[in-house]
């Protein structure tokens, strides 16, 4: 791969690398995410970082030159690699933590919001610029930041195309923790650390009804809760996890 590199282990960290273009999105890119993510999850890590490298910028966007070139046709299949790019992220059984450095603007807000957790460097940059282009948020963007944030401040976002900073961002939701420059990665790893100690099954599970809350009822949600919660019955892992409290002891997950 060219743009994209993955360090591997219990936490895998996933760098995207095009710091001349400021780790700007193109196809080959996007495609490269894709392919790391789909590998991570087959291989599967406890939790993956996600970041950009250097210390300027996360993603800032996608790549506005290769698409002045596009026609509608290529411009749907972007949109669509980016989609399966980012439904790798949030919904992947492996929780993701999005370690923001920089500008995370258009396509890299989007990928940004398609993980499960944001944390910020003081100087994290977010905003929609799409419409200021001519174009909209074509990689998640129209449809996860209503989600996160509310339709409101979602609409307020992406017509305005405002920049905010990390500040901002964490007052309206959009970031879970904002953290020194600098510090954005070791914090995510941290925090990809200290999932990483509990049952990968009972995480994985609890990840899935999460997202099922923002599918479904709430009568719904809560039937797919109890059969969830009843299949972690099943696993060495809750045996072993509560086990380990009554005899008084740290348990030791194998993820069965
Ligand atoms: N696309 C292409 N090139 C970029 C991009 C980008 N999004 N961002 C930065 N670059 C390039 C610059 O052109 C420049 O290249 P060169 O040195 O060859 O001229 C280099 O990166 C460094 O950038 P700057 O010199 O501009 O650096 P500054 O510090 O002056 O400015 C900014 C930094 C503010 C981030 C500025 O570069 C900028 O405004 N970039 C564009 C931001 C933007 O509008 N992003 C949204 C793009 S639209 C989008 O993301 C749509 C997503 C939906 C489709 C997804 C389908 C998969």
């Amino acid at each position: 791969m060219d743009f994209v590199s993955v360090e591997r282990g219990d936490v895998a960290v996933l760098t995207i690398d095009r710091q001349e273009k400021l780790n700007a999105l193109n196809p080959q890119v996007v495609e490269e995410i894709g392919q790391a993510l789909l590998e991570l999850e087959a291989e599967g890590p406890r939790a993956v970082v996600v970041t950009g490298a250097g210390e300027r910028s996360f993603v800032a966007g996608a790549d506005i030159s290769a698409m002045n070139e596009m026609d509608p046709l290529e411009a749907k299949r972007f949109s669509e690699i980016g989609h399966a790019a980012m439904a790798l992220l949030d919904r992947s059984p492996i929780p993701t933590i999005a370690a923001v450095n920089g500008y995370a603007l258009g396509g890299g807000c989007e990928v940004a919001i398609a993980c499960d957790i944001r944390i910020a460097a003081e100087n994290a940059t977010f905003g929609f610029p799409e419409v200021g282009l001519g174009i909209l948020p074509g990689m998640g963007g129209t449809q996860r930041l209503p989600r996160l944030i509310g339709p409101a401040l979602a609409k307020e976002l992406i017509f305005t195309g405002r920049r905010i900073g990390a500040e901002k961002a964490r007052e309206i939701g959009l970031v879970n923790r904002v953290v020194p420059q600098g510090e954005a990665l070791n914090v995510a790893r941290e925090v990809a650390a200290e999932i990483a100690r509990n049952g990968p099954l009972a995480v994985r599970y609890a990840k899935a009804a999460v997202n099922r809350s923002a599918d479904v009822d709430l009568v719904s949600g809560l039937e797919y809760e109890a059969d969830q919660f009843a299949l972690l019955f099943a696993t060495e892992d809750a045996r072993e996890g509560m086990g380990a409290f009554v005899e008084k002891r740290k348990p030791e997950f194998g993820g069965r």
